[in-house]
């Protein structure tokens, strides 16, 4: 017997298959069949042959359809918090004056090495769900708080716990080059050594890794430092990505677009070549405007160098105890808009189609397209538009993974 089909119809459906596939609804129906979109388009040209192979109908009552939002870069998984460094940040102490400190993200590694793996979970789990109550349906979860083999291992099965039992998608980022341990103090060069050649190919074999990243910046790896990283990651076969031009550029992005990377993420600081080498290379740009909004930073990246360039443009929340406490990635889009001029289409598709390809999850997610999985989320909105214009109101309705009810109702 052939799977079960359904029509979901009377809606507003915008497929995000591009930039401006993500300003109007360009379709008011779907069909889909064993979890696949198999048809999109206006219900006025639905063959009749396939209406009547539907054997369930909803109507959508003419609400807003749009892919699975997809947040394609958080640090979810950690132990206890930073607020006390926020504080003091408020009094006007700087983040790299905290990290050299001894504080940063290495109080956040003090803690998340003493939880064990339930108690990271437990931790994890209301970001999380927060993410999921908007209507993700992808997200990426760096490890990067443990940065010795087992507590990194710790957190990347946390993150596979995670996704495995809410049914969403979760694509781990192997991020051991975040941060110099103390146990090698002085010896960054050796840290990267052991972590691309020791734990990395260790934890390949455990399949806890889909990609590799590093924090490629001031006060933290150097671009020499993430080619060793990347030649490890090549001869695994894994894809890169970089956090990089966050506070200064050192030239990391040349190393990313030599390596193809899929993303480069923040690049508040990006240089025109630059931007042409990540055209190049088909890297996505990632931008976290609520790290930029919490740490106050006084210039955005440059988005219309960004856009003249060619280079896709996504928008993730960034999740971190540290320079990014949000789990709202509608937050995210909004601040995209407020902050760094992305227009409400951008956003929109920086939080589907190219968060999908940063994930190497496109096509089959983050667009709604035949062949893609059917995974999508109606809002009780008008328009596309609305979704990065309203703050602190989440009005995802329901959630649909794989062609059925995931969450909420219709
Ligand atoms: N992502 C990161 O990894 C660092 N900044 C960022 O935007 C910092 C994370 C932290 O402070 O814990
Ligand atoms: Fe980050």
């Amino acid at each position: 017997m052939p799977p079960p089909a359904a029509l979901w119809r009377n809606a507003k459906v915008v497929t995000c298959a591009s930039v401006a596939d993500a300003a109007t609804a360009g379709a008011d129906a779907i069909v889909t069949v064993g979890g696949r979109i198999e048809w999109v388009g206006m219900e006025s040209a639905l063959a009749d042959e396939r209406r009547a192979s539907c054997s369930a109908v909803h109507n959508l009552g003419g609400r807003l359809v749009t892919p699975g939002l997809i947040d394609c870069h958080t640090h979810l998984v950690f132990a206890g918090d930073r607020a006390a460094e926020f504080a003091e940040r408020q009094r006007g102490v700087s983040y790299e004056e905290i990290a050299r400190r001894g504080g940063g993200i290495l109080s956040t590694v003090r803690a998340t090495r003493a939880a064990d793996e339930q108690e990271l979970y437990e931790a994890a789990l209301p970001r999380f769900e927060s993410l999921l109550r908007e209507g993700v349906l992808a997200l990426e979860i760096k490890s990067g708080y443990g940065l010795t083999l087992e507590d990194e291992a710790r957190m990347l099965r946390v993150a596979r716990t995670l996704g495995a039992r809410h049914d969403v998608v979760v694509r781990t980022s192997y991020l051991a080059a975040h941060a110099l341990p103390p146990e090698f103090a002085g010896r960054a060069d050796d840290y990267v050594r052991v972590l691309s050649r020791e734990w990395l190919p260790e934890l390949v074999r455990r399949e806890l890794v889909d990609a590799v990243d590093i924090y490629c910046d001031r006060g933290a790896f150097s671009a020499t430092q993430s080619r060793a990283l990347f030649e490890a990651a090549r001869e695994q076969g894994l894809p890169v990505r970089m956090h990089v031009g966050q506070f200064a550029d050192v030239g990391g992005v040349q190393v990313a677009a030599e390596f193809a990377a899929v993303s480069c993420d923040h690049l508040e600081e990006l240089a025109e070549a630059d931007a042409q080498r990540l055209a190049a290379a088909g890297t996505v740009a990632v931008l976290l405007p609520v790290a930029y909004y919490t740490l106050g930073q006084a210039r955005p990246p440059p988005v219309d160098l960004l856009r003249r360039a060619g280079v896709p443009i996504a928008v993730a929340t960034d999740c971190n105890p540290g320079t990014s406490p949000c789990a709202s990635l509608l937050l995210a889009m909004n601040m995209a808009c407020r902050l760094f001029g992305l227009h409400a289409e951008e956003a929109l598709a920086g939080a589907t189609r190219y968060a999908a390809q940063a994930l190497g999850l496109a096509p089959a997610h983050g667009s709604i397209a035949c062949g893609a999985n059917a995974d999508f989320v109606v809002w009780d909105l008008a328009g596309a538009h609305e979704l990065g214009y309203w703050t602190g109101l989440n009005r995802c309705r329901a959630a649909i993974r794989r062609g059925a009810l995931a969450r909420g109702a219709l």
